[in-house]
């Protein structure tokens, strides 16, 4: 009798451990598969007291211009001309330079067509500068930051490979963290490895959390369980890396139709997709851009390494083909190297003495 007690008792103890284990093992699996751990070092609240720092446009409003690498070279020629009526040696120096400067056909003869008439009354450089800011327009620059309630602002990057997209992503996401923001990074180029890898030591640089996954997986499902990690924290802002590449355009193309689905739906919003643009690509920047507005719905266009061997005309150009404001201009590899587009100090910088 007794030992019977006793065998029965060792039997419950042994059949309790077992579901404690099989509890323990399928609270872990909910997270396991899908989102990586998070890190050990990762504190609930990533910025409690972000530190003071300068802002970005404190920080490089004054070295814009030196900034600009050969974009500014370009116009030296026509700081060197004089002011009132032009020869037409002169209006050929101001063609090519412009046409040099990647400021597109249209713009150009515009320009030519405004200086054969009128002259140059306060100088070729002013009046050149006043026109490339015209043609800038007012559009609004600012990037939509906040969503309906109970839903979680989604920024998307799009752009060919080699762009700057997840370089962007990174220094957005120092940018929003220092502004006290708690930041998800969504490694959605699960195309190759390497990418995932590279925004994860933004994350680590960063202090921003991330979501990620083996290389070839589904990219919807990342972007998926970035937001349900984003809506189980109280996340302030997910931003969204995407692949670059995929063996057609037209495949490529699709499936961002299909991430940007995944990204707009409860309790995603997709409040921005950014088209992320290669300055020193010229003319064939253009070209991409028209193939990406067809299928992703942009809302702002980040023109990166406007700091090398790029012609700066081609933000002109972006506005006046595209009609899509561009909001941020990147000017090096660096955290701190993205400035918000303000177009007074981008002509100022271009072309004024
Ligand atoms: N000089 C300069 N380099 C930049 C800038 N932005 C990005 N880069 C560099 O451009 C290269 C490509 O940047 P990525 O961010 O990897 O580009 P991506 O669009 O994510 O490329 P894929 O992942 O291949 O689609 C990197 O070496 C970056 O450091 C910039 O504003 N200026
Ligand atoms: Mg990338």
């Amino acid at each position: 009798m007794t030992l019977a007690l006793i065998i029965l008792g060792v039997v419950l103890a042994l059949g309790l451990i077992a579901v404690l284990i099989q509890t323990r093992r399928r609270r872990r699996r909910q997270f396991v598969p899908v989102v990586a751990p998070p890190r050990a070092a990762m504190p609930e609240i990533l910025v409690e007291e972000p530190e003071a720092r300068p802002t970005l446009e404190d920080a490089d409003e004054p070295g814009l211009a030196s900034r600009l690498g050969s974009s500014r070279g370009v116009f030296d020629r026509v700081r060197a001309l004089g002011a009132g009526e032009l020869s037409d040696e002169q209006l050929d120096v101001v063609e090519e330079v412009l046409l040099r400067s990647d400021v597109g056909v249209a713009t150009t003869q515009a320009l030519l067509e405004s200086l054969r008439t009128n002259g140059a009354p306060d100088g070729v450089a002013a009046t050149v500068r006043s026109a490339l800011r015209r043609e800038l327009g007012d559009a609004d620059r600012s990037l939509r930051d906040s969503a309906d309630e109970g839903r979680v602002p989604v920024w998307l990057f799009v752009g060919v490979n080699g762009v700057g997209k997840t370089t962007t992503i990174g220094k957005l996401a120092q940018r929003e963290i220092g502004a006290g923001k708690r930041v998800i990074l969504a490694a959605g180029d699960t195309f190759r490895a390497a990418a995932a890898d590279q925004l994860s030591l933004w994350a680590e640089r960063t202090g921003a959390d991330i979501v990620r996954a083996a290389e070839g997986a589904d990219p919807g499902s990342v972007i998926h369980d970035a937001l349900g990690r984003a809506a189980a924290r109280s996340s302030d802002l997910v931003l969204a890396d995407t692949a670059g590449r995929r063996v057609t355009s037209t495949n490529l193309l699709d499936e961002l139709a299909k991430i940007r689905r995944v990204a707009d739906r409860e309790p995603g919003q997709v409040v921005e997709t950014l088209l992320v643009l290669d300055a020193t690509t010229g003319q064939n920047a253009l070209s991409q851009a028209q193939e990406f507005l067809a299928a992703a719905n942009v809302t702002g266009i980040v023109l990166t390494k406007l700091d090398g061997t790029a012609r700066g005309g081609i933000v002109v150009a972006i506005q006046h083909e595209l009609g899509i404001p561009v909001k941020l201009v990147g000017v090096g590899e660096g955290a701190d190297d993205l400035i918000p587009f303000d177009p007074d100090a981008f002509v100022d910088a271009l072309v004024e003495a």
